[in-house]
């Protein structure tokens, strides 16, 4: 009997089973194509299933962060809280799939390995863990940040308490009651995280390299009042939204601090602080844009640090000294107060690096003895996923090797030599600048009329072009260069990862994008190429 695992054909075969890859499934089906999600989880949720650290939750609000292709599911689903934690959305998730019959499209605990474009066939040939495929199309709907930074610490591999990891939590209830806990890192993922811990926690020792700003939350309760006007005119507000540069609605302001009396400027700061959140950074139109301006905003939240924080010294540590917004910007409940109970250790990393982990101690300015240990040192952001697995174009052509030096996509939606290959909301696109799930769906819904479109003129195959690519990168940085995001380091241009290249890959401005977008299916998918021949 032949053990050979027999080649599982289908027209679209889409990778990862998030909030994209669901909707990617759904749309697929509505075509009337065969599609098939590979998923390496045992169940549907992405970064929602992988992400389950206390306090996990999203930062931007969750009557905006909910899908909106379908009129009755955004009326007939309601959110507890105004910023609604990661058990609630994945239950949202899961119940997407269910009502929409997605699960039996859906292979789980299955991992893609690889991927070669077969240019004889003009078809894709996929090998997991546990099979292999076939498919016209393939799309990586692996998400932005789904790949976790695992620090090569001295020794970490000899620690014998309790490791975690908030990008790989584990499901079951942990408990960290009487326990001396150390974590590493101190971006949103920590910033959630640590208030909750240091609740339970004998001690908490917070490892810190660089500081962040935070904004409050100030989440509660869902208003049901403003759900309800929300609701009435749903299409509106998310149009609404998607106008600003960032799509999410707090980010409107269009005045300028440079051009507003300063006391005045403070006054809305104070109000922004109290009740934006993430909008703290859109503001004013200048904060992104111009450093002085920025400066205000960031010497707004360099006070609020030290009024909140009763330790000079600590306060001193906690606060950032680069461009409000450079880093993504974190939202918190109760972030900077735990810092005074007695039971929380701030190390300033900057100063004594971690130079050995044994098996129940960190060592930095001194030894500590722990009993957990948690990771919270963020991922591999925008390409991880994709050069995680092999994937091979034309000509032979690896996506990793293509990318050594910086990432290119088209649009954020095609590459060079990889045909048929879309990405949902990659390198190139405002993803991680924007509300992701609008992104998501607009990604979506391009891909699927595309196909559509490819279908009814009939074309085989599509290939965004070299020069397109190119340009569109140019054009990805040099919005980039009028801004404040290019001059500090963050997982934004790779920073974050050692090895990897330094290049800046989110588009700025949502609306701009959306406008070239329609513009290019309108010159009938300008700088993709057809059926090329070689
Ligand atoms: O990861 P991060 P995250 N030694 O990269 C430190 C989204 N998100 O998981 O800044 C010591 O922000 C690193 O230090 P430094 C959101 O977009 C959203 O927290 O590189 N420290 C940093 O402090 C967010 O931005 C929500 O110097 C090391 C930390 O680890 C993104 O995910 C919630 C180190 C990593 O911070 C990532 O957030 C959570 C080392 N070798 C996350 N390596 C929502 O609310 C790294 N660090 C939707």
């Amino acid at each position: 009997m032949s053990h050979e695992k027999q080649t599982q054909e289908f027209d679209v075969v889409i990778v990862g089973a998030g909030l994209a890859g669901l909707y990617q499934l759904l749309k697929l089906r509505q075509l009337g194509l065969t599609a098939v999600i590979i998923e390496k989880a045992d169940q549907v949720g992405g970064t929602w299933h992988w992400n389950r650290y206390p306090g996990a939750r999203c930062d931007i609000p969750s009557l905006e962060y909910s899908y909106q292709f379908d009129e009755s599911l955004q009326q007939e689903w309601n959110w507890s809280e105004k910023y609604s934690a990661q058990p609630e959305i994945l239950e949202y998730i899961n119940h997407v799939a269910d009502r929409f019959e997605l699960r039996d499209g859906i292979k789980f605990n299955e991992e893609v390995i690889k991927a070669e474009f077969d240019e004889v066939n003009s078809s894709w040939k996929i090998k997991t863990s546990a099979s292999n495929y076939e498919s016209r199309f393939v799309i990586f709907a692996t998400g932005c940040l789904s790949v976790p930074n695992k620090p090569d610490f001295e020794g970490l591999e000899n620690f014998e308490g309790q490791l975690l990891q908030t990008s790989t939590w584990p499901q079951e209830e942990q408990s960290f009651s009487g326990k001396r806990v150390a974590i590493i890192g101190t971006g949103s993922s920590a910033i959630q995280s640590i208030p909750l811990i240091a609740e339970q926690a004998d001690q908490l020792y917070v490892f810190q390299r660089t500081p962040n700003y935070s904004i409050p939350s100030n989440n509660g309760p869902m208003d049901k009042e403003r759900e309800k006007e929300v609701k009435e005119r749903y299409s509106e507000f998310r149009k609404d939204n998607w106008q600003n540069g960032f799509g999410i609605a707090a980010i409107s302001d269009e005045s300028l601090i440079s051009e507003t009396d300063i006391n005045e400027v403070h006054q809305q700061l104070e109000e922004n602080w109290e009740s934006a959140g993430l909008g703290f950074f859109g503001g004013y139109a200048d904060i992104p844009l111009d450093a002085n301006s920025n400066d205000v905003a960031a010497n707004f939240v360099r006070n609020k640090i030290s009024e909140i924080v009763d330790d000079p010294d600590t306060a001193k540590i906690l606060t950032p000294d680069y461009h409000i917004g450079g880093k993504r910007l974190c939202v918190d409940t109760g972030y900077f107060e735990t810092f005074n109970r007695e039971n929380v250790h701030l190390i300033n990393l900057k100063e004594n690096p971690i130079t050995q982990i044994s098996s129940l101690s960190l060592d930095a300015d001194k030894t500590y003895e722990i009993d957990t240990l948690i990771l919270a040192t963020g991922f591999d952001a925008m390409t991880g996923a994709l050069t995680g697995i092999d994937i091979i174009g034309r000509d032979g052509a690896k996506l990793k090797d293509q990318w050594e030096n910086g990432a290119k996509s088209y649009l954020g939606l095609g590459i060079a030599n990889f045909p048929n290959l879309f990405t949902v909301t990659g390198p190139g696109s405002p993803s991680v600048l924007s509300n992701m799930l609008p992104s998501i769906e607009q990604h979506v819904n391009w891909i699927t009329d595309c196909i559509e479109w490819m279908n009814a003129n009939d074309k085989k195959v599509i290939e965004s072009s070299k020069t397109a690519e190119d340009n569109w990168m140019v054009l990805v940085n040099e919005i980039a260069d009028m801004t404040i995001f290019t001059d500090t380091k963050s997982w934004y241009n790779g920073s974050n990862i050692e090895d990897k290249a330094k290049a800046f890959l989110p588009f700025i401005g949502v609306p701009v994008y959306t406008e070239m977008l329609e513009q290019v299916v309108a010159e009938d998918y300008k700088g993709f190429i057809f059926d090329r021949v070689n």
